[in-house]
């Protein structure tokens, strides 16, 4: 069995450029590809647009030949393919770029190398997809002549805390041999646990679980803030009451919605999977709803607000600004993000909305102090940094501040002794 030192990277994105440097300080020797040439360019020329200082730090100082090409895969003892896994419009999972990333390596691999997809599967892909592709495209056979495994990327973008060195793995391959070839690579590259998985199922199944839970705790929080709304608690401060109990409980809080690349989408891939084998995820597929749910209720509780002080309730003509539109503080990222569907319900009830975030360039607002001008409702969907310091006394007179992420909830009296109503997302 040959140990690991030249490998190849597929998919040059936030899991795959960070992995690729992480190798090549680790001492494998290191080819990127993409196919996005802009990237490859941006690459060679040390620019990236992932926005951290250990990246842009260790891509000043690397020697990676960024490519657009394959040919350098016949050499790598190890393929890494990082590469998307959306959802589409029907919220059912799109292993194209998996799979076009397979059918572009996997005929140029040398005997005895090593497939991993880090890619986030449902179970059920590498046994069902990813084996039947690799032996009718090539001579290879799997567990023979090249080894697959499934190693769940974990990035956890704009953590100052975790990263791709020290964040534990897990990893599982079809055969031992190739459970042992993966978790040696791994065991050399990160700083961290790697455990074996019995199955590659198992593995596929490790990430899609770890973010399903994740989806199905922020639906509960959310469900309870539409309830303790009409209730009149205040659910943020339950849950900091529930969370100083030391053990199994596990804070987390309501917002506008569930956005990014990873929470929304992966509940799918389960649901999908289990669904074509007999089993219906009501639980899931009842959390999914509830968080895809929040924009409107963030947009009825605004209507509830204006009838209760008299006005029609009607949004058309209303002037309302929706500050953030990436799905996370500080990031640059607006995949998925539940401002666009809060936007979207807005303008279909007649309102003119401005946007704003010193993060994404397509903001219709060059700057705060525009977006909160003279408008009758504004919105904090996001809790960028930028916003945090926002003075009721900005707003206009009698308008409504709807604060999406409860972060001026201490902040209450301010706006109402300047005439603004202040509805929180807490209650
Ligand atoms: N959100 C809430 N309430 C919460 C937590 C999150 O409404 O208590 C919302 C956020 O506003 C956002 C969405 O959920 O719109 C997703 O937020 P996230 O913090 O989960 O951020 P992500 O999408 O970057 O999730 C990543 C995931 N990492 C990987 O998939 C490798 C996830 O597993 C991590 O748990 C998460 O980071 C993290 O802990 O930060």
């Amino acid at each position: 069995m040959n140990s690991i030192k030249r490998i190849a990277v597929i998919g040059l994105g936030y899991v795959g450029l960070p992995l690729s440097l992480l190798a090549e300080k680790k001492g494998f020797s290191v080819t990127g590809i993409d196919l996005d040439t802009n990237k490859i360019e941006n690459l060679n020329n040390k620019n990236t647009s992932i926005d951290e200082p250990l990246i842009t730090e260790q891509l000043n100082d690397s020697n990676i030949l960024f490519t657009n090409k394959f040919d350098q895969v016949k050499d790598a003892d190890a393929v890494v393919i990082c590469v998307p896994t959306p959802v589409d419009e029907n919220k059912t999972p799109d292993l194209q770029p998996v799979i076009n990333a397979v059918k572009s390596t996997t005929p140029l691999m040398k005997d005895g190398s090593l497939l991993v997809i880090e890619s986030t599967i449902n179970p059920g892909v590498c046994d069902e997809v990813i084996i039947p592709l690799i032996e009718n495209e090539t001579d290879h056979q799997v567990g023979k002549s090249i080894y697959l495994a499934h190693c769940p990327e974990r990035i956890n973008p704009g953590d100052p805390k975790w990263n791709v060195s020290n964040i534990n793995r897990v990893v599982g391959a079809s055969t031992d041999e190739g459970l042992k070839l993966a978790h040696q690579f791994y065991s050399n590259l990160v700083d961290a646990e790697v455990m074996k998985m019995g199955s590659l199922k198992e593995a596929e199944a490790v990430k899609i679980v770890e973010n399903s839970f994740r989806d199905i705790n922020i639906a509960f929080v959310n469900e309870l803030a539409m309830s303790f709304n009409k209730l009149g608690i205040n659910i943020n401060n339950v849950i900091d009451g529930a969370a100083t109990k030391p053990f199994a409980f596990l804070a987390h809080y309501p917002g506008i919605g569930v956005g990014g690349h990873c929470i929304p989408v992966d509940p799918y891939y389960l649901i999908e999977y289990a669904k074509g084998k007999g089993f219906n995820h009501e639980f899931l597929k009842l959390a999914r709803s509830i968080n895809e749910g929040m924009p409107k209720f963030v947009v009825d509780n605004i209507i509830d607000s204006l009838t209760e002080k008299g006005d029609s309730g009607s949004l058309e003509g209303k002037s309302i600004a929706v500050l953030g539109l990436s799905y996370k503080p500080n990031v640059a990222d607006d995949r998925m993000s539940p401002s666009y569907s809060i936007i979207e319900q807005l303008e279909s009830l007649g309102a003119d909305v401005a946007t704003y975030d010193p993060f994404i360039d397509k903001s219709s607002e060059k700057d705060l102090e525009s977006a909160l001008k003279n408008r009758d409702i504004v919105i904090l969907a996001t809790n960028h940094k930028q916003f945090l310091d926002i003075n009721p006394a900005q707003l206009k007179p009698s308008s409504i501040f709807f604060d999406g992420k409860s972060s001026f909830d201490d902040k209450r009296e301010e706006f109402e002794k300047n005439n603004i109503t202040y509805l929180s997302i807490s209650n």
